[in-house]
């Protein structure tokens, strides 16, 4: 076999964004596209002798970019790399390898929630050897690269075959394919009271676990049904699919809407659940009642305990900047940190490996702890199983009792999609712009007490990271927070957070969107958006 090297015609600089390189799946099958950037990934952490972990969420492309990978991994010398079978990986899966195995880290081929198929979205991430993604020190590095890389190394060779597990051959790199669920369901079985939850399905426990035929599907059967008991057909749509089925694996009301309508329904079971493409995030639902992301992550961390893995306690806790502060008021009544970052699961990494947070979450459906160095949705599933089991209540006694000790956080986030980016940046800019007169002011009868824009010194390692999104605080606790997204591919994303805080219980069927009327008027009053960009409704309410 022998290596080539490719010299390629210039590609513009390819530029990863909150979570890996994401674009329509056209451009990474255009030419060089994806060698460029699997090129500036080995030049940037360096390939020779090392060992590597490789799978993606099955999407359209993920078979052919898998053996691409592969053949460059050989030609730029690395020693191993470690396959999940049928080149499937879950993040979390995938994340766990790379500790288990202590490899050198790994790429996974995932755009996560985003829609897959030849004319929906592919995308590329590379985590490091503690198993979290890349920083954004080493993504800028790669970027750069990608600006000046004039050629590429592959070998030439056959396609390995990925369905059969065991050892292969591929220009001296072994290549080597495991079960892809296997080390990951001990992992849970660990972390878990299994038996406690075996028994409460033994019990007449039912649930709906939603995989959006994404890449949870083969976890959650081996997990929940043949390791848990659930009943044969507790998981839906669990064959993972190249296009998804042509469903949006966002786990969210919007996009999940076929599991919020059995949960409200008169046939609803005990719990609901549902996760997305690459089996990161997680949405949780009760029996008529759902829980949003923030203050799922508020009652984890406020019932952790109750499981094996985390009986000794948290360390510490931590959130995105844009996820409500439910979860901060638990850190106090525990007497323990809270941290607060950017978006970004990478932010939460140095916080994990220094022992100074055990729970991370966002208000994006993502929750995870130490375990592993990415959100994980079934681990959140299972962790709510696991307290069920234990406090033996049902989702809404155990929210209401949450709400009425710690008080509640209403929270809504609207997503304004495939904005013209000249007119989202001019906004954001006009907005960035008003900041510093904006404190003293009243709007809706509410008193702005301050506004920023969101800049994150990492504690660990003193890293800076500025203009984190817009914050417009109000007096008693309410605010709101606008940023544009980083994993869109068409146009700007809009994402607009809104959260007010009640002392007290609260009415558990009190509409968010109500609650927090006044603050999305101020909002827009204050923005411009419908001026800046025409758009009145966002897309998506979550
Ligand atoms: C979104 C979410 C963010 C999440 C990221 C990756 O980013 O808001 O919280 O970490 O997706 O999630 P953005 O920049 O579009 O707001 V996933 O499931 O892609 O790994
Ligand atoms: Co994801």
């Amino acid at each position: 076999m022998t290596i080539r090297t490719i010299q390629t015609a210039a590609i513009p600089g390819q530029k990863p964004g909150t979570s890996g390189l994401r674009k329509k799946t056209a451009v990474f099958m255009g030419h060089h596209y994806l060698e460029n950037f699997i090129q500036a990934i080995f030049d940037s952490v360096g390939a020779k002798g090392k060992t590597f972990v490789l799978g993606g969420d099955g999407r359209y492309f993920n078979a052919e970019a898998a053996q691409v990978i592969l053949r460059m991994a050989a030609a730029n010398g690395a020693a191993r790399v470690i396959v999940g079978q049928g080149a499937l990986l879950s993040t979390p899966a995938a994340s766990h390898l790379i500790r288990r195995h202590q490899t050198d880290g790994g790429i996974i081929m995932s755009a996560s929630h985003n829609p897959g198929g030849p004319t929906e979205d592919f995308g590329v991430k590379f985590n490091m050897p503690n198993g979290g993604p890349a920083p954004e020190a080493v993504t800028e590095d790669m970027y750069i690269r990608t600006t000046q890389m004039t050629q590429y190394q592959i070998v030439d060779a056959q396609d390995v075959p990925l369905d059969k597990l065991g050892l292969d051959d591929l220009a001296g790199m072994v290549v080597e394919v495991v079960d892809p669920v296997a080390d990951y369901a001990v992992l849970m079985e660990q972390l878990f009271d299994f038996a406690a939850i075996r028994a409460m399905f033994a019990g007449g426990f039912r649930m709906r676990m939603d995989s959006m035929c994404a890449i949870t599907g083969p976890y959650a059967v081996e997990i929940l049904e043949k390791r848990l008991g659930a009943p044969a057909g507790t998981v839906i749509n669990g064959t993972p699919l190249p296009d998804f089925g042509g469903l949006h694996p966002d786990p969210n009301p919007t996009w999940a809407k076929p599991l919020m309508d059995e949960m409200f329904s008169q046939s609803a079971p005990d719990f609901g659940a549902a996760s997305d493409g690459d089996g990161d995030r997680n949405m949780v639902v009760g029996r008529g009642i759902y829980v949003s992301p923030s203050d799922s992550l508020a009652v984890l961390a406020a019932n952790a305990h109750l499981a094996p893995g985390y009986r000794g306690g948290l360390k510490g806790v931590a959130r995105s900047m844009p996820t409500s502060a439910a979860v901060d008021r638990v850190a106090k009544a525990l007497g323990i940190g809270h941290y607060e970052t950017p978006t970004g699961w990478k932010f939460f990494g140095n916080l994990l490996d220094a022992g100074l947070a055990t729970l991370c979450g966002e208000e994006s459906f993502g929750t995870g702890s130490d375990h592993v160095r990415e959100k994980d949705g079934l681990w959140a599933i299972l962790l709510w199983l696991n307290i069920l089991a234990v406090r033996k209540q049902s989702v809404a006694e155990i929210l209401a009792e949450h709400f009425a000790k710690f008080g509640r956080n209403y929270y809504s986030r609207h997503d304004f999609d495939a904005i013209e980016t000249a007119k989202a940046d001019a906004m954001m800019a006009a907005l960035r712009g008003r900041l510093a007169d904006l404190p003293g002011t009243r709007l809706e009868g509410m008193e702005i007490v301050a506004a920023d824009d969101f800049s994150y010194a990492d504690p660990v390692d003193g890293s800076i990271s500025t203009a984190q999104g817009v914050r417009v605080m109000f007096k008693g606790g309410s605010r709101f927070v606008m940023r544009l997204s980083g994993t869109g591919t068409e146009g700007a994303t809009l994402r607009l957070y809104l959260e007010r805080f009640v002392a007290g219980p609260g009415d558990l069927d009190h509409d968010p969107q109500d609650a927090l009327a006044p603050i999305i008027r101020a909002a827009h009053v204050l923005a411009g958006i419908e001026a800046f960009t025409g758009r009145l409704r966002p897309d998506v309410v979550t």
